[in-house]
């Protein structure tokens, strides 16, 4: 899908049906969509949903909230688990073990979890890390189901903020199951400029089995990026201080071997990532 027909696929339905949530949305044009496969050369792209905005549109008005399309990753697609391993409270919380333990779903196909060499920053621990946003018109999120810790409730991940845009257009944040629990502006006053500890307090579903996920939402224009690592159930509240980062990104960049994920996926078509410095 491209992000155009998106774009305005997704404010005729928000405009018919205003109470409509993101998911509500999402969920509708995927269900009556087209499944297509991309058979281009070193096209890699299956099971993508190609918009039928007259049946989305004729979707029930009672809306379903179901699991999302995923993109086949060529069968690195992760599975979720409610197991959570001692330590950190979730499965393959420092994604060390590659894009396994998390759902990972970008609207614009994008593998998310990456290794050290296709990422522009260096990863906060480790060869692995997440890249959510970094394109335009796109919702990307990991999600994993987990059993909030009664003694340690509070949800607590680093990330790394980096946006050109103004404020009020793309948003980072936190879910559990479909309810904003924490929300935060992507933009270039928000920039980190490097790891920074963020703490949200999951306290209200302490002991319930849940699905939590790291979200990011952008607009048309204007890149906005977060890169996350080491996430982690905690007793405190309180963030762990970070040390001021000793690169930036860019500097990173330039000393890295850095390969665009447009070579590895093959795709040529998007401007996904493209930095704005
Ligand atoms: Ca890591
Ligand atoms: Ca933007």
């Amino acid at each position: 899908m491209s992000a155009p027909h998106v774009s305005g696929a997704w404010a005729i339905l928000k405009s018919k049906m205003p109470s409509a949530s993101v998911d509500n949305i999402l969920n509708a044009l995927q269900t009556t969509g087209v499944t297509v496969n991309d058979t281009r050369s070193g096209g890699s792209v299956t099971g993508m949903k190609r918009i039928q905005i007259d049946a989305a549109l004729n979707a029930p008005s009672a809306w379903i909230y179901l699991p999302l399309v995923m993109k086949d990753f060529g069968g690195l697609v992760p599975t979720p688990t409610p197991t959570a391993l001692p330590g950190c409270g979730l499965v393959n919380c420092d994604f060390e073990s590659g894009p396994t333990g998390w759902v990972e779903y970008s609207l614009q196909g994008w593998p998310l979890i990456l290794e050290a060499g296709d990422l522009p920053i260096p990863p906060h621990g480790g060869n692995w890390a997440t890249w959510l946003g970094g394109d335009h018109d796109e919702i990307s999120y990991i999600l994993q189901q987990v059993q909030v810790p009664v003694g340690s409730p509070y949800f607590a991940y680093w990330h790394w903020i980096e946006s050109e845009d103004l404020c009020g257009y793309d948003f980072g944040g936190v879910m559990v199951n479909s309810t904003v629990v924490d929300s935060y502006d992507l933009c270039s006053s928000t920039d980190t400029g490097g790891w920074v500890h963020h703490v949200v307090n999951l306290s209200a579903y302490a002991g319930q089995t849940v699905d939590v996920q790291i979200r990011v939402e952008t607009d048309s224009s204007f890149y906005s990026s977060v890169y996350v690592d080491d996430v982690a159930f905690q007793s405190s509240p309180t963030p762990i201080t970070s040390m001021p980062p000793i690169l930036t990104s860019v500097e990173y960049r330039e000393k890295s071997t850095f390969v665009s994920p447009l070579d590895i996926d093959g795709l040529s078509t998007e401007q996904r990532r493209v930095f704005p410095h």
